[in-house]
């Protein structure tokens, strides 16, 4: 049998950040969405979640993909989304000077051509440790860690946030700010 707490937190990915139609909820433009309508429309739809079982998906998970609000009431995926739904005002503040992005090899022409760009997500997305950049690559194929210029981009007026699980973001990033790790 499958685990639990992945299939939820899998579950919770789709629902949260890219099809909340799916089990007729809306999220606030911050992602938000009250935990007792989720699991009454996750129930209704063949998934039953008990609030220990949330509680141990975003307790747990490897993550921090989901952030509860300070009262518990509310839920929320911390970034990665790609539904029009949500808007998540993050505030600008400044990057470290070098952070690091994992992509496949076989992205690398394209990279080089147009830079990185968000794709289906909202944000280009970037951390502060390589190795993380490492394991974010290997999910698309060969791994091969960027360099981005962060400093020089913060400089030049680009904006970078910093998810709640500590995901750095962007809106994208010419190919002028990238070199190899
Ligand atoms: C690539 C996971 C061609 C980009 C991770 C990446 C992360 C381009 C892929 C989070 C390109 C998009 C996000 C261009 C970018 N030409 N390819 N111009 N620009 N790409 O999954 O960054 O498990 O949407 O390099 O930990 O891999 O979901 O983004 O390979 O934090 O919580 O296009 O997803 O978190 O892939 O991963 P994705 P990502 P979760």
């Amino acid at each position: 049998m499958s685990d639990p707490i992945k299939s939820t937190s899998k579950f919770l990915s789709y629902v949260l950040r890219h099809h909340p139609e799916s089990i007729g909820i809306e999220l606030d433009s911050e992602g938000w969405v009250d935990v007792s309508i989720l699991l009454t429309q996750a129930a209704a739809h063949q998934r039953d979640i008990s609030p220990q079982l949330l509680h141990d998906v975003v307790a747990n998970n490897n993550k921090k993909r989901f952030t509860l609000s300070p009262d518990g009431t509310r839920i929320r995926a911390a970034q990665g989304h790609s539904t029009a739904q949500v808007n998540i005002q993050h505030q600008a503040i400044e990057p470290p000077a070098i952070l690091y992005h994992g992509t496949a090899q076989h992205f690398l022409a394209s990279i080089e051509q147009q830079g990185l760009r968000a794709g289906q997500r909202h944000h280009v997305h970037l951390s502060a440790d390589a190795q993380t950049a490492q394991q974010v690559g290997q999910r698309h194929g060969k791994p091969v860690v960027l360099q981005v210029n962060a400093a020089a981009m913060h400089a030049a007026g680009f904006e970078f946030y910093l998810s709640d699980n500590r995901v750095w973001l962007t809106q994208a990033v010419p190919p002028e700010f990238l070199a190899p790790a």
